[in-house]
C-alpha cells in the first residue's frame, strides 16, 4: 500500500494552485478550486482547430482600462486579418460572467458635431484584407463590468467568426485615451 507523505501531498497542491493561478483571468473572482478548474479548458480550447481554409489572425488586442466603479464599461481593440481564402465575418463576441455583462460589437458615427456609438451586427472580412478595431472607431463593447479593469489584467476574450467559429485570445488591459469626444469615459 502506498501512501504520499503529507509534506509531498501539500507540495502537489501548492503546485496545482500556482498552475491555476497562471492561467486565472485577473479579474475573476473565481475561488482558487474554480480556478484550477476552468484552467485546463482555457489552454485546451485556444488549440481548437478553425476549418481548414479561413485562418483568423488576431494582432495588437487590447482593453481599456477603467477608473474603478463596478458596472463600467470597456472596449477591446485589435487588427484581426484574414489569411484565408474566403470571406469570413466578425458576428459576436462573449466574456465570462466574472468578467463582465455582456459584449457587443459597436461602430462610432458622427451626427452633427456628436459622436455617438451604435451596434453593427459583425464586420465583413475579406481575404488579405484587416478589420482594424480602434478607439472612436469600430471596436468590442465589453458592458457591466463584473470588476474594474486594471491595468495589468487580462481576460478571456471568444470572438465568433463565421467561417472561423470560435476564437479564444487572452487580452491584456492597458491604460488607452478615449476618442476624447462626447461623454468622457462613455465613448470607446
Ligand atoms: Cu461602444
Amino acid at each position: 500500500m502506498m501512501h504520499t507523505p503529507k509534506a509531498a501531498r501539500r507540495l502537489i497542491l501548492i503546485a496545482a494552485i500556482a498552475a491555476a493561478g497562471i492561467f486565472a483571468t485577473a479579474c475573476s473572482s473565481d475561488s482558487d478550486e474554480d480556478a484550477e478548474a476552468t484552467a485546463a479548458p482555457v489552454e485546451a480550447t485556444a488549440t481548437l482547430a478553425a476549418p481548414a481554409a479561413p485562418a483568423i489572425e488576431i494582432a495588437d488586442i487590447r482593453a481599456r482600462a477603467t477608473p474603478g466603479l463596478e458596472n463600467e464599461n470597456s472596449a477591446a481593440y485589435a487588427v484581426i486579418t484574414n489569411r484565408g481564402t474566403e470571406k469570413d465575418r466578425l458576428v459576436s463576441g462573449s466574456v465570462d460572467a466574472s468578467v463582465a455583462g455582456r459584449v457587443e460589437l459597436h461602430t462610432t458615427v458622427k451626427e452633427g458635431e456628436m459622436m455617438r456609438m451604435v451596434q453593427v451586427d459583425g464586420w465583413d472580412i475579406e481575404p488579405g484584407a484587416s478589420l482594424e478595431l480602434m478607439p472612436g472607431g469600430n471596436h468590442v463593447m465589453i458592458l457591466e463590468l463584473a470588476e474594474q479593469f486594471v491595468v495589468g489584467d487580462t481576460f478571456t476574450l471568444t470572438l465568433v467568426f463565421e467561417q472561423a467559429g470560435e476564437i479564444e485570445v487572452e487580452v491584456p488591459v492597458m491604460e488607452i485615451a478615449t476618442s476624447g469626444m462626447a461623454t468622457p469615459g462613455a465613448m470607446n
